[in-house]
């Protein structure tokens, strides 16, 4: 099992090689200075954990009866992902898990986020069930629980089976009906093991990017209707897994949904910006957020929708408003509101020397992290928030001894969490955080160039090396402070 010590580049000190800080004869000062780096601790049973995704970093992409997912198709079309880079090999987690999870636990790390890969366990996307995918599933969660790591599952990030978009894909309603079928199958065979569910990650992503944008796959670029009723059928999903696991998820069983919500950030923290920055977020949100916390679809997003709004069946909206656990929110960036006049806009421009992570929609707004649960909470009464993701990516290299000081990352990862602090003081309920990524994956359109991970990756060896952030993030959890 490699130990943190097993990567001497960074020469990571474990707790027992720590040597007791000296007596200091200056008591009076030093009990002063003590105090002050206690700054910035976190709830007793804060959750902190890292997140990855199965097509993102398991590989294995046609082996023991996996179907083809959407994602498995579209990165083989030229110019849809930077390199023609494809995840059929990835971070090769299907046959490395075991050596992954001994690297989490060196680093104590408790809690992961994982997806399960639907095209696995139905392969082509109806209800015949592919064995060998539950096998590994059940081999990876007891491999995860015996290294003392607890499970986040997420139902759905990304990977429709090939098949179902071969039937119309989000546009149909038949999808979010075999999505539940194969949301019964996941919870029935692994809700012994897996108390924590997130329904779907980012449905703004895989429908907005996938069906409207076609940056993503299956690389669609349909008409608002078809878009609007594709959330919908997104939705409907959303509603089946939280009927899943409140029927077969046994004792304990929580779930809810992980959205990316475009945040709007005052400006200048005083009330009229707070509203009109808390205005921006309803609209910006309304298709996915008043649904699933009201019931309803705001009438001012039906106007806007005109004649593309969604359709729905009776049944529909309850379905879809059960009630959930938790919000799971990823976080990367947000916008700037001013106060406007009438019929001028408040989102402010970012200036081109504005600092950002090495993709252009990955601005540093740290306060954005503060304002999503802000504006959540003040306009829906949600009160339990996991940051399911946040993180930021880069190009890099190692270094010339084989390390990686990702002074960039640690300080960007640092100012969110300081707004996340300020949440959790200000009483907003903030449970947990997930840093995304554990590792350097396959990040989408961008193929392998942008690396997430607080572990690098050596793509050609599978050589795993934890990042100066890796030691920064295991010291934060193992102290409940940041540091
Ligand atoms: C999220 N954007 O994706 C996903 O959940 C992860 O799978 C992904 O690797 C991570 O963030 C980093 O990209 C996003 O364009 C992709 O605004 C694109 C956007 C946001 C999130």
């Amino acid at each position: 099992m490699p130990s943190i010590s097993s990567f001497p580049s960074l020469a990571l000190k474990s707790r027992s090689t720590r040597t007791p800080a000296a007596p200091t004869p200056r008591a009076g000062r030093a009990a002063k200075s003590t105090a002050k780096s206690e700054s910035y601790r976190f709830p007793e049973n804060f959750v902190w954990g890292t997140a990855t995704a199965a097509p993102q970093i398991e590989g294995a992409a046609t082996e023991d009866g996996k179907g083809e997912s959407i994602w498995d198709r579209f990165a083989t079309i030229p110019g849809k992902v930077l390199n023609g880079d494809t995840p059929a090999v990835a971070c090769d987690h299907y046959h490395r898990y075991r050596e992954d999870f001994a690297l989490m636990r060196s680093l104590g790390i408790k809690n992961y986020r994982l997806s399960l890969a639907w095209p696995r366990i139905h392969p082509t996307g109806d209800s015949t069930v592919n064995q060998k995918g539950l096998d590994f599933y059940n081999r990876l969660l007891d491999c995860a629980l015996k290294n003392g790591i607890t499970p986040w599952v997420t139902f759905y990030h990304w990977d429709l089976p090939q098949a179902l978009e071969d039937l119309g894909g989000w546009r149909v309603r038949l999808i979010p009906e075999r999505f539940s079928i194969y949301a019964n199958t996941v919870v029935r065979a692994f809700g012994d093991r897996v108390k924590n569910w997130i329904t779907l990650n980012e449905i703004p992503c895989f429908i907005g990017l996938s069906y409207e944008r076609g940056e993503h796959a299956p690389g669609a670029k349909e008409p608002k209707r078809i878009v609007n009723q594709a959330y919908h059928h997104a939705l409907l999903a959303h509603g089946y897994a939280v009927q899943a696991v409140r029927e077969f998820g046994g004792r304990g069983a929580r779930v809810g949904l992980t959205h990316n919500p475009d945040i709007a950030i005052p400006v200048i923290e005083n009330a009229e910006t707070i509203a009109t920055a808390e205005q921006c977020f309803a609209r910006d949100n309304a298709h996915i957020l008043a649904p699933i916390l009201t019931g309803k679809y705001p009438t001012e997003y039906l106007k806007r929708c005109g004649a593309d709004r969604p359709k729905w069946q009776r049944g529909d909206m309850e379905l879809i408003s059960q009630s959930t656990d938790f919000l799971g929110l990823n976080v990367y960036a947000g916008y700037f509101v001013k106060r406007a006049a009438k019929n001028e806009s408040s989102r402010l421009p970012f200036p081109p020397q504005y600092p950002q992570a090495a993709q252009n929609w990955l601005l540093h707004t740290p306060q954005c992290i503060y304002w999503v649960m802000r504006h959540a909470k003040s306009l829906y009464g949600v009160n339990d928030f996991y940051i399911t993701e946040n993180g930021a990516g880069y190009d890099e290299e190692l270094g010339p001894s084989g390390e990686l000081y990702d002074l960039h990352r640690r300080d960007y990862l640092r100012n969110y969490l300081v707004n996340v602090h300020r949440a959790i003081s200000e009483g907003i309920g903030c449970r947990g955080y997930f840093l995304w990524s554990f590792i350097d994956n396959y990040e989408w359109a961008y193929g392998y160039g942008k690396r997430f991970g607080i572990v690098y990756n050596d793509f050609k060896t599978q050589k795993r090396t934890p990042k100066l952030s890796a030691q920064w993030y295991s010291e934060v959890i193992r102290e409940n402070r940041l540091l």
